[in-house]
């Protein structure tokens, strides 16, 4: 065993840190945007908090594959760009109606539909200026590979499409293979975008690669199940958002299919299946190893 192994790994110092640098990167990254409103309403949602899981994700994984994680902050604010943008449109009246996020009203409910919609366009668009024109010290040839990740992950083979099925998913009787699907794209696939693309930045090989999307795939279903069972579970005060939104909608959940202590069997497994995969690389692992941790037992 090295001894980077044998060093105890400090989590919550880790996490603290990490979130920081990452809410004045993102600070810095909107610039005086024309109109004032348009400003205010990407600053509105994008500086309104949240875990910050994806872009540290990003970093971690830059730093796995034995870069500065500096080199990847660009890509990283990109990715939690994309993250919020997805959020503000999923609020919209015309998809998950939701008026609470982040602790906050719903960008549509302070801007109104028109500009929360362009806001989220300005942060989508955001997103890819800040790999292509923002990143530095970082060949092009990665930094193309990360815009390429970027785009299939967030379009119609990742989030978007998972978005479609879950939508026309609503109200209908779904199988465990089609529940699955819906979260591997809605929601792991921005997860998988994050670590593939912080180690496409430190020009990661093909294992590793590899791994990382085995990695990206348990923790984005984990994810999704205790994200199914804090709606059953926490209150909407703790949540920062509406609680109880899948039973009101009629959305089939893993505690549905499952129940409660079979999803959390199931999510625990697949967590300690992700962090498995990462041992030819345990020097380094500790910070993605504990994020996996930290997704099954979160409160929010
Ligand atoms: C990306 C082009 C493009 C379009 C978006 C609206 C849409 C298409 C997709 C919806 C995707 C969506 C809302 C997925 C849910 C993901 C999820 C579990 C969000 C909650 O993530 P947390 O808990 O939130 O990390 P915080 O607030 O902590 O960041």
């Amino acid at each position: 065993m090295s001894d980077a192994v044998s060093v105890p790994f400090e989590f919550s110092a880790y996490l603290a840190k990490a979130r920081t640098r990452v809410e004045v990167a993102l600070d810095e990254a909107l610039g005086p945007e024309h109109p004032e409103k348009l400003r205010d309403a990407m600053r509105y949602s994008l500086l309104a908090g949240g875990k910050r899981l994806r872009p540290i994700l990003c970093l971690a994984a830059c730093e796995l594959a034995g870069e500065d994680s500096d080199k990847a902050m660009p890509t990283a604010v990109a990715l939690e760009m994309i993250h919020t943008m997805s959020l503000i449109h999923d609020d919209l009246p015309a998809m998950d109606n939701d008026d609470l996020r982040r602790g906050r009203p719903t960008n549509h409910k302070v801007y109104g539909d028109a500009v929360a919609i362009l806001a989220g366009d300005a942060l989508l668009t955001r997103a890819f200026e800040m790999v292509a024109l923002r990143s530095s010290g970082v060949p092009f040839e990665r930094l193309l590979r990360v815009v390429g990740e970027l785009s299939l992950l967030a379009g119609a083979p990742g989030l978007v499409g998972g978005q479609v099925v879950d939508l026309e998913s609503e109200g209908k009787e779904v199988d465990l293979e089609t529940l699955e699907f819906i979260h591997l794209h809605k929601t792991g696939a921005l997860l998988k975008a994050c670590v593939t693309c912080g180690a496409l930045i430190a020009g990661a090989e093909k294992d590793l690669l590899k791994a990382l999307s085995i990695y990206a795939r348990g923790i984005g279903l984990a994810f999704q199940i205790i994200d199914d069972i804090l709606d059953v579970t926490a209150s909407s005060e703790v949540l920062g958002k509406t609680a109880g939104k899948d039973l009101v909608a009629d959305k089939t959940t893993y505690p549905k299919l499952l129940g409660l202590d079979e999803s959390r069997k199931r999510a625990k497994s697949l967590v300690s299946e992700a962090k498995d995969v990462l041992g030819p690389w345990h020097s380094r692992s500790a910070p993605l190893l504990a994020l996996a941790d930290y997704i099954t037992d979160r409160d929010r």
